[in-house]
């Protein structure tokens, strides 16, 4: 005799069967068949996995890509989810690739801490001196360094993905190719994150300071690799730190009724927390200290896609502290896939969630890291982005006519993009007015004189 099944939110489930109660992965339930009532569990996802969905099927899947974190003063995140604090001030590997797998390519991140912050850069030399405003295009698009949202983000065409708040906050994001092939300060990706505090050398490191000592790459004048400096080493009497673990300051990061519990199930809150009591105390409690891990925190739960709510008031790190160009309003969820000078038109394919920061207003663009009127941006030339006005050596002559191209229709063209001598209209597709990446190289024509003239003569054609 077959068994009766039951009802969960008016529709008919078999006996015995399982299933997700949402696309989230938050529940997963069952109909038990004894009683004909369905029992769910919280499961979430294990470290590694992340909910979507494959094949019409809801589940728990493997992540197709990992992500190693730096933030506040510092501490470590790894790629299998280990996490540390290591104060030095040299400069250390964070992430890099040790497999002599000639299928991946090679690469290294490379990040000095000093008392402002990080510093980011690699050893395949992707910063160099003479790039100073973003976007930048490197061999020819394979790394393309540009800003997205308070992020620089270096994008390359193997899938490395490295961002930088310009402050103190890494991410590195490596794709699952690259599992078991990782070493450095962010662990080697092999889903085991007990084995983390691997040296150089293979053996395991016994403390952090050990670890970095044996993954330092630099040194700078000066620079340490453990907290010997009594007057940088976290110094909390018992009070105080009791103070520093209440809600009205870290506590609020894993208040299971706060801002952050729809994220405490998928990024585990209490490393975070223990991160901004140790930067609490480290600072004395100086307002704002522990506003970076705050930062950092909201923005791994949004790039996990998840809601966080507003925290930031006028009395707790207020976002008018942040670092933020003139021009620009703070959003607690901006898009990232923005127009930026420099860029015409965000990739097509740009699905980012949103994310915490400053945003510039309408009818201004970022150029570099200002917000500048949309007739004031500069151009690409060679694949780097210069500022409008900015004089540099072009190491060709603009001699030729410029081209319309015929096959793209006028209807809505709000802007126009200029690459080399061939101007491209584009529709406006966002939402924003976009404008032309610049046409830059003809020292005698007037940008915004160009511009205008050439947009009215659009309309005119319409
Ligand atoms: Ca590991």
């Amino acid at each position: 005799m077959k068994l009766c099944g039951c009802m969960y939110k008016g529709r008919y489930v078999e006996a015995g069967a399982t299933f997700l109660s949402d696309d989230h992965c938050t529940e997963k339930c069952k109909c038990n068949p004894a009683n004909n009532k369905v029992v769910c569990t919280s499961p979430g996802c294990q470290n590694g996995y992340e909910c979507k969905r494959v094949d019409d099927l809801v589940g728990c899947h493997p992540k197709a890509y990992a992500n190693c974190s730096v933030s506040g003063d510092p501490h470590y995140s790894t790629f299998d989810g280990y996490t540390y604090n290591f104060q030095g001030t040299c400069v250390y590997q964070m992430a890099g690739v040790c497999s002599t797998d000639p299928s991946l390519e090679h690469f290294d991140v490379l990040v000095q801490n000093d008392a402002r912050g990080k510093r980011v850069g690699s050893r395949t030399k992707l910063i160099k001196g003479e790039i100073t405003y973003l976007p930048v295009n490197l061999n020819h698009g394979k790394i393309r360094i540009y800003q997205s949202g308070d992020f620089a983000e270096i994008s390359t065409d193997f899938g490395l993905k490295v961002s930088y708040d310009w402050n103190s906050i890494v991410f590195v994001t490596v794709p699952s190719r690259y599992a078991g092939a990782m070493c450095g300060m962010c662990g080697n990706y092999n889903n085991d994150r007990k084995d983390d505090l691997q040296m150089k050398n293979g053996k395991r490191a016994s403390s952090p300071g050990e670890l970095g000592k044996s993954w330092r790459v630099a040194e700078i004048p000066g620079c340490v690799d453990d907290c010997k400096d009594k007057n940088h080493c976290p110094n909390c009497d018992i009070t105080e730190k009791e103070k520093f673990e209440t809600n009205k300051y870290c506590g609020e990061i894993r208040n299971p009724n706060g801002p952050f519990r729809r994220c405490h199930d998928k990024i585990d809150p209490q490393p975070k927390f223990e991160s901004c009591v140790y930067d609490a105390c480290l600072n004395n409690g100086k307002k704002g200290s522990w506003c970076n891990i705050f930062h950092a925190y909201t923005i791994e739960c949004q790039r996990a896609g998840i809601k966080v709510d507003r925290w930031r008031r006028k009395d707790f790190c207020p976002a008018s502290k942040m670092e933020h160009p003139k021009n620009s309003h703070y959003e607690p969820c901006g898009s990232v896939c923005h127009v930026t000078c420099g860029i015409g038109a965000p990739p097509s394919d740009c699905d980012k969630p949103c994310e915490e920061g400053w945003l510039c207003n309408d009818g201004y663009l970022l150029s570099g890291k200002d917000c500048v009127p949309i007739d004031q941006c500069g151009c690409m030339y060679n694949d780097k982005y210069h500022k409008y006005g900015e004089v540099f050596y072009a190491d060709q002559h603009c001699t030729e006519n410029m081209t319309v191209n015929p096959n793209v229709s006028v209807a809505k063209v709000v802007a126009v993009e200029v690459y080399g001598n061939i101007l491209i209209l584009r529709r406006n597709q966002i939402g924003v007015v976009m404008v032309s990446n610049a046409w830059c190289c003809c020292e005698n024509l007037d940008l915004h004189t160009f511009l205008h003239s050439f947009i009215s003569s659009l309309t005119s054609m319409q």
